[in-house]
């Protein structure tokens, strides 16, 4: 048989296995593994590489309305872009539901943004702003069953956050369409009261926001979010999460069998609440939510991802430009850290930053580096194994790692839309030097080869929400 394309002599790992083999690859999919494969019109030769599923990163934040005069770093092209840069094949960014219109408005916008624009695979979460009647009733359902199985819910920021009844309500739908809920979870009454008063003792630079919203916010949040979950006995996936108590709250319902996941992020794993410290505002690069904590904070979540709590490692790429009074700058955000947008760009850090502190550093093993980079993400939301996995059948999403490359991280190797990152100067063995997209190369040794456009939107099954990974 003449194959498109051969992938020869690497070194492939999936979430369970690792063995030398070649990669056969015919109409974007991947139809042969074995060896000695050498008919084909392209061969790429891996060895002496790791040839691993492409990264799925399941929560981006791209072109998302981010308040007055605010705008997001990252459109479609430059999000996506620097997805691929980072070995990343599949992104799922956040739709987010306006006020009191209704959710199909805010997907056909959406799309529209979308369509044309992506040089990886997309699939879109919905944040639920406005649970009326008629989007539990109706829309929601009916958006179940078109393939957007998963929506995100705030119990925190002003025009956000729900009730716990209205969370309530939300995860009955999921209950019933088998949908999977994502929760942001910091307690938004809190936040308020900590805010007003550290604003009315003036405490109001970058820094303050890591004090406005200390772990007890957190703890509280998730311990509560699961409660309401064990209610109404329901999967939820609780994201971002950044400290040992957060996780320990996971782990404990995981304990008793509740389906209750968990997801963290590279900010929890390199940065302190002491980088919000820099001098002036270069502080505001680092405001995100949850904060970064403190070295403690980074071994607990290391702990999470190394005995399986959080089963997924995402980016939260949420990118401002920090020179701009659209982003980090804004005006209003020179008179208190209430008003800088809250997020920080990495989605092309995400993965070589897992793979130098984890696999190359005996944390993790390279076969929980692919679970918690790609196959845990198709599972948890209704993607594999299509997605996730190098299997015969599956799209041909790859990304060819150098597992011996040196590299220390710099914003010009992102290509995202932002103007710096938060990871700045960080040495990083091991990087994607290639990825494929279907079959179709997109990041080549630095190079964008890729089509725009060739990223397409994905329907997706209902969550895997009964296992837990391998
Ligand atoms: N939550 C996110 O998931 N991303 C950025 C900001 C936030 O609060
Ligand atoms: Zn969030
Ligand atoms: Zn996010």
């Amino acid at each position: 048989m003449t194959f498109d394309t051969v992938i020869r002599n690497g070194t492939v790992a999936t979430a369970s296995d690792t063995f030398t083999c070649d990669v056969g690859i015919e109409a974007g999919k991947i139809v042969a593994l074995g060896r000695g494969l050498d008919d084909a019109r392209e061969i790429i030769d891996a060895t002496a590489r790791l040839v691993l599923p492409g990264g799925i990163d399941s929560h981006v934040h791209i072109s998302q309305p981010s308040g007055e005069g605010i705008v997001m770093a990252d459109d479609f092209e430059t999000g996506t872009r620097s997805a691929a840069f980072g070995g990343n094949t599949t992104v799922l960014p956040f739709c987010l539901q306006e006020k009191g219109r209704p959710l199909r408005e805010a997907l056909t916008n959406y799309h529209a943004l979308a369509e044309g624009n992506c040089y990886t695979d997309v699939s879109f979460h919905l944040i639920i702003s406005d649970p009326s009647e008629a989007v539990l009733g109706q829309e929601l359902p009916a958006l179940v069953a078109d393939g957007y199985s998963s929506f995100k819910v705030f119990m925190t920021y002003e025009g956000l956050a729900l009730s716990d009844r209205e969370i309530l309500e939300v995860m009955s739908v999921a209950r019933e369409t088998g949908a999977l809920v994502m929760i942001h979870a910091e307690n938004y009454d809190a936040i308020r009261f900590l805010t007003d008063r550290l604003e009315r003792a003036g405490k109001t630079a970058p820094h303050f926001h890591a004090a406005s919203r200390p772990i007890a916010v957190e703890r509280e949040a998730t311990h509560r979010a699961i409660s309401l979950a064990e209610l109404v006995d329901v999967p939820i996936m609780i994201v971002h999460v950044s400290n040992r108590e957060a996780m320990e709250e996971i782990r404990r319902a995981q304990q008793k069998g509740l389906n209750i996941y968990g997801e963290t992020c590279p900010q929890y794993l390199v940065l302190t609440a002491r980088d919000l410290e820099g001098l002036n505002m270069e502080g505001a690069k680092y405001v995100c939510s949850p904060p970064p904590r403190d070295e403690a904070s980074q071994a607990a979540c290391w702990e999470g991802l190394r005995t399986g709590v959080f089963s997924t490692f995402s980016s939260d790429h949420c990118p401002f430009r920090y020179d701009d009074p659209a982003g980090k700058l804004a005006p209003k955000g020179r008179t208190s850290f209430r008003w800088v947008p809250n997020g920080i760009p990495g989605v092309a850090a995400r993965l070589p930053i897992l793979f130098s502190e984890g696999v190359v550093k005996g944390r993790i093993s390279l076969n929980q580096f692919v679970a918690l980079s790609a196959t845990n993400h198709a599972r948890t939301y209704g993607l594999y194994p299509r997605k996730g996995t190098i299997a015969i059948g599956a799209d041909a999403d790859i990304a060819i790692w150098d597992p011996e490359r040196r590299v220390t991280i710099t914003h010009a190797l992102m290509q995202d839309g932002a103007d710096y990152t938060p990871y700045e100067g960080i040495e990083v063995t091991g990087w994607p030097e290639l990825t494929m997209v279907r079959g179709q190369t997109v990041v080549r040794d630095g190079a964008l080869v890729g089509r725009k456009g060739f990223g397409t939107h994905l329907s997706r099954d209902l969550p895997n929400a009964g296992r837990r990974g391998p």
